[in-house]
């Protein structure tokens, strides 16, 4: 090998207290974990010894245990962004132990070039293959790898052999020119390549290849259930009656599908009802329901950021690794969540929403205003831009103790403004071309669970005059109660006539 192969400690004593640390890869896949693991090891050690070790760190999103997790059992971590979503990272930031600020995913990488955050000094990237000359094959996920590694000045590699060398040829690696060069992103469909299938390094910042044999770190998803089933089959029947009506072409469009159970339940109904053509996808994670339909014909073709899968799904799709790579493609975040391409594309984006309000606006991150579940992710740069933007929801949350509808959201992330439709287990409510009366008489009609809808109404009842009737007083009253006394249903509204 051209490259000094060195071991994960070696590697983490690169990394000095208060570096800037970038990480390859995007959700759990394509993450480095033994030099991070190594890396939580000596900030263990030198906080035994009563020294300070912390680093910020940027990753494409969400990590899996062996960074997030580990850095944060550690209390190793500075500051970090963007999206995340293990349990231990919540509590270190819930805690402010570690400044987290969450961003757009397609705006990171060119905020790093722009100068708008701090350079990462050090960057890993977990690699499938690598030349002599610094040709670096990534694994399951790009995030923003190809940008880390032009702006750091020093990259180590993991090298990890769970994933096949004969990945090679599924990424599709390009940076736009910044302002004021840059021109158009010349994709005018999901399968487009525009760059080359590796990350070029120069071989000088490299200061070796740790060896390793790591499987991903992406759990499995949970199974459908009643509410899940119903909120899929309420997405397709609504898909299949704007394409009666000629409002979606008939040929349909390129789907994105958020992250989570929600999300992969959701695509795996679409794309089993035959009143919908088989379809492309352009999107951020490639999860589970995208193999499944390839595997049936009802997906032709899938563009994203990382193959978001469990185990049995991945070894599926490296078993048959040729057939594949002609219908994937990975790319960087920064072109995955393009929003130029989300609007040129006219991508159907269907996104999660933590919690909505009745008059369309969405919260997708902050549990009763304050807790930070996950972030906000790709959701945005794909809602504000696309053909039609749906968000999805379960109507309760906590075995009906939450409603997932309320007056006013408790943290804003998508405004009424990009939000077009809202689809619940109960129903649909299509927001286009509503007053926020006439939606919020929607939303309590179509999509509020029945044990919530006459306290609902009874808040529209107060009686508040103006365009939007918004009760300042009151307008967190099923917050309030939930803090008070663990349940949103207990409320008396005649405590705000
Ligand atoms: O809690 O895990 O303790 O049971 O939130 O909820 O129902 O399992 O949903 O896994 O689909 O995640 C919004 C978090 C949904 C995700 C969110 C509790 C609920 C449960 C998870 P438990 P579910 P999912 C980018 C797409 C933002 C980023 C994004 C997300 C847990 O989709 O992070 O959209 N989205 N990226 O009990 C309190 C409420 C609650 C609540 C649910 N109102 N209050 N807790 N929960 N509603 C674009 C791509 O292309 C990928």
């Amino acid at each position: 090998m051209a490259f000094k192969s060195i071991s994960a400690e070696e590697a983490a004593s690169f990394i000095q207290h208060d570096d800037v640390v970038g990480f390859s890869g995007f959700t759990a896949a394509g993450c480095p974990k033994a030099v991070t693991m190594a890396l939580a090891k000596r900030a263990e050690a030198e906080h035994a010894a009563g020294r300070p070790f912390k680093i910020g760190m940027f990753t494409g999103a969400s990590t899996g245990d062996s960074i997030d997790g580990c850095l944060s059992r550690a209390h190793a971590i500075k500051f970090r962004s963007p999206y995340q979503s293990t349990k231990d990272m919540r509590v270190e930031l819930n805690n402010r132990d570690a400044h987290y600020f969450d961003l757009h995913l397609s705006e990171l990488a060119q905020y790093l070039r722009y100068g708008f955050l701090p350079r990462p000094r050090v960057v890993i990237l977990e690699a499938c293959d690598i030349t002599a000359d610094g040709k670096i094959t990534p694994t399951s996920g790009v995030g923003i790898a190809p940008t880390l590694a032009h702006l750091a000045d020093i990259v180590i590699v993991e090298l990890n052999k769970q994933h096949p060398k004969s990945l090679s040829g599924m990424h599709d690696i390009y940076e736009p020119l910044d302002p004021p060069l840059r021109r158009e992103i010349p994709i005018y469909s999901p399968s487009d390549r525009i760059g080359v299938p590796y990350i070029q390094v120069d071989p000088k910042k490299i200061v070796g290849i740790v060896e390793t044999d790591f499987p991903n770190e992406v759990g499995d998803f949970a199974p459908l259930d009643e509410v899940t089933e119903l909120i899929g089959k309420n997405v397709t029947d609504f898909f299949v009656s704007e394409i009666k009506l000629g409002k979606i072409p008939a040929t349909f469009l390129p789907i994105q599908s958020g992250v989570g159970n929600i999300a992969n339940a959701v695509l795996g109904a679409l794309g089993m009802n035959k009143d919908i053509p088989a379809f492309q996808v352009y999107t951020e994670v490639i999860q589970d329901a995208v193999i499944d339909l390839m595997k049936k014909g009802r997906v032709t073709f899938a563009s994203g950021c990382s193959l978001t899968l469990s185990s049995a799904a991945l070894k599926e799709v490296y078993d048959n690794i040729e057939d594949f790579k002609k219908k994937m493609v990975l790319r960087p975040q920064e072109i995955s969540n393009n929003p130029e391409i989300a609007r040129r594309l006219g991508l159907i984006a269907i996104n999660t929403a933590l919690e909505a309000d009745i008059f369309g606006n969405i919260n997708s991150t902050h549990v009763v205003g304050t807790k930070m579940m996950n972030g906000i992710g790709g959701s945005a740069d794909f809602c504000r831009n696309a053909y039609l933007s749906v968000f999805t929801t379960p109507s309760t949350a906590k075995g009906g103790k939450i409603s997932a509808i309320v007056p006013m959201v408790s943290h804003q992330d998508h405004s009424e403004h990009s939000v077009k439709v809202l689809i619940t287990e109960c129903g649909v409510a299509d927001l286009r071309g509503l007053s926020p009366i006439q939606r919020a008489e929607s939303i309590i009609e179509n999509c509020v669970h029945p044990s919530y809808k006459s306290s609902l109404t009874e808040y529209l009842k107060l009686g508040v005059k103006g365009h939007t009737p918004q009760h300042l007083g009151a307008c967190f009253a099923f917050h309030a109660a939930f803090n008070k006394t663990g349940d949103m249903r207990n409320i008396d509204w005649n405590q705000y006539k």
